[in-house]
C-alpha cells in the first residue's frame, strides 16, 4: 500500500525538508486589504513581517478552499493507496474538517485527517514521524495509533508580546474575564481541548521564558529521548540562545528551530516564543 503524507502550511517545515522527504502540503492565506496570499507559496515569513511593519490593518487569515484540497487529493490518488494528512487544531481552524470533507469526495484514494490539536512544529513533529513510518512501509492504521502515543507525550506552551492580535482574530478562550488584567502580564498559553487558553499569568517576559524552560527541563530530567523545537516569531536570535542554554544542560537531547509564519504570525504577533516538546 503506498500512503502519502500531507499537511497544511502550519506545520511550518521548511520548503527544502518538505521536498526532500516527499511531503505534500495546502496552504493557508493571509489576506492584506483584498489580497489573498498563500503563505510559503506567495510570500515567505521573512516578507510577512516586513510587510507586518507598514500596514494600519492587522490581515485576515483563511483556510485553503474545498476546491483547493480537492485538486491537491485527486493529483495524490493517481500516486497513492492512502493519505495521511496532519493538521493545525480544528478548535481555531476550519482546515482539518475541509480537508476530511474533500476526502469523502475523492474518488481512489482513503484520507485520513488528523487534528494535532495544536499548529507549527509541533504538528509538523507528526508529519515527520508520518513519513518515517511510511517510508518503512506502516499502515495509515498504525501511523494514527502512534500519532495517538505521542499526543500523550507532546507539551506545547507559548507566549505573545500582545495579546491584542489573538484576541481581536478569536483564537484566545477562556480569558474573557482575565482580559483586562491578562493585558497587563505575559501569560504563558497553552491548547486545551483544541483551544488556546492561558495557562498561567506570568509578569515578564523573561519569567514567562524560564517557567516555561523550566517544565522542559523536569521532562528532560526523566527522560533525554525527546525532540524539542523553539519556535520564533522573528527573533530567531532568541530562539538559538534557548536552544543552546538547554543544550548546554541536556546535550542528548534532540532539538531544533522553528518559525511562527504568516498565518501563525498574524494571530501571535511578533516576538512570540514557543516550546514544544515529545517524547520520541
Ligand atoms: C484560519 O484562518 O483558518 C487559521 C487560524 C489560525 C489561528 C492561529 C492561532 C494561534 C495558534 C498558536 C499555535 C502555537 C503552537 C505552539
Amino acid at each position: 500500500m503506498k500512503v502519502a503524507v500531507m499537511t497544511d502550511s502550519t506545520a511550518y517545515i521548511p520548503e527544502q525538508t518538505r521536498e526532500k522527504n516527499n511531503i505534500h502540503m495546502v496552504p493557508l492565506s493571509v489576506v492584506f486589504e483584498d489580497e489573498a496570499y498563500r503563505e510559503e507559496v506567495d510570500i515567505s515569513t521573512g516578507e510577512f513581517y516586513q510587510k507586518m511593519k507598514s500596514v494600519q490593518e492587522l490581515p485576515k487569515t483563511s483556510q485553503p478552499s474545498i476546491g483547493v484540497i480537492t485538486q491537491k487529493l485527486e493529483e495524490l490518488a493517481k500516486e497513492y493507496d492512502a493519505v495521511v494528512s496532519v493538521h493545525l487544531s480544528s478548535g481555531i481552524s476550519g482546515t482539518c474538517q475541509a480537508v476530511q470533507s474533500a476526502g469523502d469526495m475523492v474518488e481512489g484514494i482513503d484520507v485520513y485527517a488528523y487534528d494535532s490539536e495544536l499548529s507549527c512544529m509541533g504538528q509538523g513533529f507528526y508529519v515527520l514521524e508520518a513519513v518515517r513510518m511510511a517510508a518503512s512501509g506502516k499502515k495509515p492504521e498504525e501511523i494514527l495509533a502512534r500519532f495517538d502515543q505521542i499526543k500523550q507525550s507532546i507539551r506545547a506552551y507559548f507566549m505573545v508580546d500582545d495579546l491584542t492580535n489573538l484576541q481581536r482574530g478569536g483564537r484566545l478562550s477562556g480569558a474573557q474575564a482575565l482580559l483586562g488584567s491578562l493585558l497587563q502580564v505575559k501569560p504563558i498559553l497553552h491548547f486545551v481541548d483544541k483551544l488556546i487558553v492561558p495557562f498561567e499569568k506570568i509578569r515578564t517576559r523573561k519569567k514567562a521564558i524560564n517557567r516555561i524552560m523550566g517544565m522542559l527541563k523536569e521532562d528532560a530530567e526523566q527522560t533525554q529521548e525527546l525532540r524539542v523545537v523553539f519556535i520564533h516569531a522573528n527573533r530567531e536570535e532568541a530562539a538559538k540562545e534557548l536552544e543552546s542554554a538547554f543544550k548546554e544542560e541536556f546535550p542528548e537531547v534532540e532539538t531544533t528551530i522553528g518559525y511562527f509564519g504568516p498565518v501563525i504570525g498574524t494571530h501571535l504577533g511578533e516576538g512570540a516564543i514557543g516550546v514544544c516538546w515529545y517524547r520520541k
